[in-house]
């Protein structure tokens, strides 16, 4: 049964851990398109996490800010569009956790190395905040880190697994969030990587 963190928040633990070999396929022929890189943020920084995209829209970010792309900018090419396995994984996960008729048109994906990590921050470049967002983690384990509303709130710590699955949404859609340092290890299907997979409703109305 889901675990309810939040209000409208719920962690799905192990909802992909039975078909992870499927999932790991299909991020595997997605990069082989658009493969993972290294995003610049403004300021002139290197992301320390790699980053790809499907779907009709991914994210992308580069000196003059972080937007939605249809054009994956180093390939000049669409991105892939969403294999129908994700999209309907995402959609079940969403059910599960009481939001009905889930349909991302974005997911990024996010491969961390030992020592990447995302600092606090809120997804906001998406259209419509009605809509939840869904995050697969695979590989090495990570430390999770969970704010409020405001960035000063205290930051709680949650430990998330191979196969675990969270679903944000409502109140809690807008809450600052980051990633710990990823410590090294090995995963018998991923070696010393950690990588999450984001569905998102970038554009569309939910
Ligand atoms: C809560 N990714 O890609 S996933 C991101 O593990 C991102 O790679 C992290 O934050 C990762 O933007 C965390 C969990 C997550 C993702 C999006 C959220 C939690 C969220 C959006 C709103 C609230
Ligand atoms: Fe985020």
């Amino acid at each position: 049964a889901p675990e309810r963190l939040d209000e409208g928040a719920l962690l799905l633990r192990g909802f992909a851990t039975a078909q992870a070999g499927q999932w790991i396929a299909e991020v595997q022929a997605l990069q082989a398109v658009s493969p993972f890189r290294i995003m610049q943020v403004p300021g002139g920084k290197s992301m320390s996490v790699a980053t790809t995209s499907c779907g009709a829209w991914g994210w992308i970010s580069d000196a003059g800010g972080y937007s939605y792309s249809a054009v994956d900018p180093q390939t000049g090419r669409p991105w892939p569009a969403m294999p129908a396995f994700l999209a309907l994984q995402a959609r079940a996960a969403a059910q599960a956790a009481g939001y009905a008729d889930f349909v991302p048109d974005a997911c990024l994906v996010n491969r961390y190395r030992p020592g990447a990590k995302m600092g606090l921050h809120r997804d906001q470049d998406e259209a419509d905040f009605a809509a939840p967002i869904v995050s697969v983690s695979l590989g090495l384990g990570c430390t999770f880190l969970w704010g409020g509303l405001r960035r000063q709130d205290p930051v709680r710590r949650i430990a998330l697994v191979h196969g675990d699955v969270l679903v944000w949404g409502g109140p809690t859609r807008l809450v600052y969030h980051g990633v710990g340092p990823l410590k090294d290890g090995s995963h018998h299907l991923l070696g010393n990587e950690r990588w999450n997979l984001t569905f998102r409703m970038a554009k569309a109305g939910y």
